[in-house]
């Protein structure tokens, strides 16, 4: 009898060969393709020698090789390239099949693709898949969205690949329909980008206003990975400052300051100002990069404009356990902001979104597993219908706890000219937050004496709108068009 596979692959890269390494050492049998066939040989003959793969040289023989209902995983580049293979495969498949993009598709191609090969007879499921190459090999975090009835086909191969914590539970569950897996994972992209953002400026304040060492630096952030801050990022940071170049000079000195990104907390920005959602952490850390990436004119500007010189006499070890205060305060903003977001976003498109599950998926197996997320979990366990992270009792206590020592840090940086964008915009949000009032009055009364906006006013009931005449020459015409 010919051999049969439980699932097909499209993309034999980093993450496809990894993962499909992962499937067969679950006991899995994989078929696998990549558009360049020499790298299925390569692949067969190389890691995946002697081990339960099928070598496919077509789509056609993918999809032959394949046990039913068939399921395809594509984990090629983004964008195109999916749209250009789901028209391959679709021909090839019979009602009931499953299409799979693990890639790091944009969630809105994920709504509109989940509908076309639905059209189709066909159901789709758009995963996200995190924690890279290692993640992909050992245990990644996967966030599946889509056709719900794909869900009990794929989930035991899901969840067996997937990272545990807690004793076996694995960090990957339904999320719900059409993009809503890749939107949960865009934002875990999003507050990626956050958590590196702030620990750069801590490493910033250790570095220009503290005057550390690279092992000295190493030396807190190795404390810091066993207290509050214990997480992925805070232990890899801690092994790049102990990381030494051939001169033995630390690795981190040699490196350019100008950041990359692939665009997500790009996308995951865009989402926040389409929902209406203030994610300034997040924000700020996006454009932290922009500015960063803008290094010639940096130091075309740092001759031109003279600033404070960073200078410090207070106490050192005080000043870094403001530190830990300060980026503990901002994590937990940067994560009530990005709830924040996902709740809007199920508004929005009537996703169910299981919000402790998600900080489940997100504990083990991706970039920012952390023991923090073990407390939303809790969170969202003792009240499900919790509006806001900084509403829990738990996180409220923590923030309260936390910020004297994290104003110090944001005013010891403003008044020393290190920049800390997200730090401080944090703060500022933590107390526009806890402010019954703001000045938008007179932001409002700005908008009606130019544009005749309206206004609302406290001694009248909610959604009456008011103009006044301000300058005593206008009309009493009110403006529809731009209210709100
Ligand atoms: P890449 O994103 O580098 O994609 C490589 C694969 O895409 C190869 O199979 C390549 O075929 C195929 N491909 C390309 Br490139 N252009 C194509 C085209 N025009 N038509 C058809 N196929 C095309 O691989 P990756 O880094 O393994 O990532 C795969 C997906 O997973 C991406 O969406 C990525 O964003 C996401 N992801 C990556 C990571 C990571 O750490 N790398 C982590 C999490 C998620 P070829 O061999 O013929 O060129």
């Amino acid at each position: 009898m010919t051999k049969t596979a439980d699932i097909g692959l499209i993309g034999l890269a980093v993450m496809g060969e990894n993962l499909v390494l992962n499937m067969e050492s679950k006991g899995y049998t994989v078929a696998v393709y990549n558009r360049t066939v020499e790298k299925v040989d390569n692949f067969i003959n190389g890691r995946g020698a002697g081990k339960n793969f099928i070598g496919a040289h077509s789509i056609e023989e993918l999809v032959a090789s394949l046990e039913r209902p068939r399921k395809v995983m594509m984990l090629v580049k983004a964008g195109q390239p999916v749209d250009d293979f789901i028209d391959q495969i679709i021909s090839h498949l019979e009602p009931g099949d499953i299409i799979i993009d693990g890639g790091n598709s944009y969630f809105p191609d994920t709504i509109r693709r989940t509908q076309y090969v639905e059209s189709k007879g066909l159901l789709y499921v758009g995963t996200g898949v995190s924690g890279g190459e290692i993640g992909a090999l050992h245990g990644p975090s996967m966030m599946p969205g889509g056709s719900a009835q794909a869900w009990p086909f794929v989930k035991d191969i899901f969840q067996s690949i997937a990272a545990k914590v807690d004793n076996g539970v694995p960090c990957c569950d339904w999320v719900g329909s059409d993009g809503a897996g890749h939107f949960v994972k865009m934002v875990h992209n999003g507050i990626e980008y956050g958590d590196m953002q702030i620990i750069g400026e801590a490493y910033q304040v250790m570095k220009d206003l503290l005057g550390m060492s690279a092992d000295e630096m190493h030396e807190v952030f190795t404390k810091w990975n066993t207290e509050e801050l214990d997480s992925y990022l805070i232990e890899i940071t801690a092994e790049i400052m102990a990381y030494k170049d051939e001169d033995g000079s630390p690795m981190i000195d040699k490196i350019l300051d100008k950041a990359g990104q692939k665009g997500t907390g790009k996308w995951t920005g865009s989402a926040a100002l389409e929902l209406g959602v203030p994610l300034t952490l997040i924000g700020e850390s996006v454009f932290a990069r922009f500015l960063s990436a803008q290094k010639d004119m940096r130091v075309e500007a740092s001759k031109l404009i003279s600033g404070p010189k960073p200078e410090f006499s207070g106490d050192k070890q005080a000043m870094l356990n403001d530190l830990k205060m300060a980026l503990y305060g901002a994590k937990i903003i940067s994560y009530a902001q990005g709830y924040n977001l996902l709740m809007a976003a199920a508004k929005e498109y009537g996703w169910q979104l299981d919000y402790g599950g998600i900080a489940l998926m997100w504990r083990g197996g991706c970039i920012i597993r952390s023991a923090f997320l073990g407390d939303i979990k809790k969170a969202f366990d003792t009240n499900p219908a919790l509006a806001h992270l900084l509403l829990d009792n738990f996180f409220k206590q923590k923030v309260e706890l936390a910020q004297d020592g994290w104003r110090r840090v944001c005013a010891a940086a403003l008044l020393n000219g290190i920049p800390a964008p997200s730090l401080t915009s944090a703060l500022c949000y933590l107390d526009g937050f806890r402010s019954a009032w703001l000045p938008a009055n007179l932001l409002q009364a700005q908008r009606d004496y130019f544009g005749a906006h309206t206004y609302e006013r406290i001694d009248k009931p909610r959604g009456q709108f008011f103009h006044t005449n301000w300058t005593g020459e206008g009309g009493n015409t009110v403006s529809t068009a731009y209210n709100n």
